[in-house]
């Protein structure tokens, strides 16, 4: 793992290329935020408008109000900040049950055809390491990433302090 886990010290992606990286991810691994809200069947779309701004759509199945299960459908536009591979994302969900926040949005790694790492560090503690996270580890894929995108995903998440955190994320067309 990285030697002491700080957020700060988190690489991100060089040079992002946020054109490169529009279009549909499907996630197929994810680790999760205290209070847990998308479950499976997550995929994500990102759209970049002839200004350069990012927007998102996001679908899911979440459970809330206990027992209700249905696909939440979700928007989010991002704010640039001074590195091009992290941004901020305001989030709102279709129907007002559904979440809504501000949450860091960091572009860890991605080779823009096959794979990408999703990281956001909500909350962190007095020394610096993250006490809430959650990421996702998408694919253009819905099958899967490759062996090869696999070794590096491992590596990465080694990175992020969160080897073991992270759980499958089924796409068997619930959403
Ligand atoms: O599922 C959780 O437990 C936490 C995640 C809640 C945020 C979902 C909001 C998505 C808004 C639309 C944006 C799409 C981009 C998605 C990329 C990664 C997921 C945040």
């Amino acid at each position: 793992a990285q030697d002491n886990c700080l957020v700060s010290n988190i690489k991100v992606m060089q040079n992002f290329n946020r054109h490169r990286y529009a279009g549909t991810w499907y996630a197929v691994a994810k680790k999760d935020p205290v209070g847990l809200f998308l479950l499976d069947n997550i995929k994500a779309n990102y759209v970049i408008s002839e200004d350069g701004v990012m927007t998102a759509t996001a679908e899911g199945r979440v459970i809330i109000l206990n027992n209700w299960e249905l696909c939440a459908e979700m928007f989010g536009t991002f704010e640039d900040t001074v590195d091009p591979a992290k941004f901020k994302m305001k989030y709102w969900g279709a129907a007002a049950v559904l979440q809504q926040g501000l949450d860091n949005h960091w572009v860890i790694d991605t080779d823009y055809d096959n794979y990408a790492i999703h990281y956001s560090c909500r909350e962190q503690n007095w020394d610096g390491t993250c006490l809430d996270s959650y990421s996702f580890i998408f694919s253009r894929d819905p099958n899967g990433l490759t062996p090869e995108s696999q070794r590096i995903v491992r590596k990465k998440q080694d990175e992020l302090c969160l080897v073991g955190k992270y759980r499958r994320v089924a796409q068997d067309g619930f959403c």
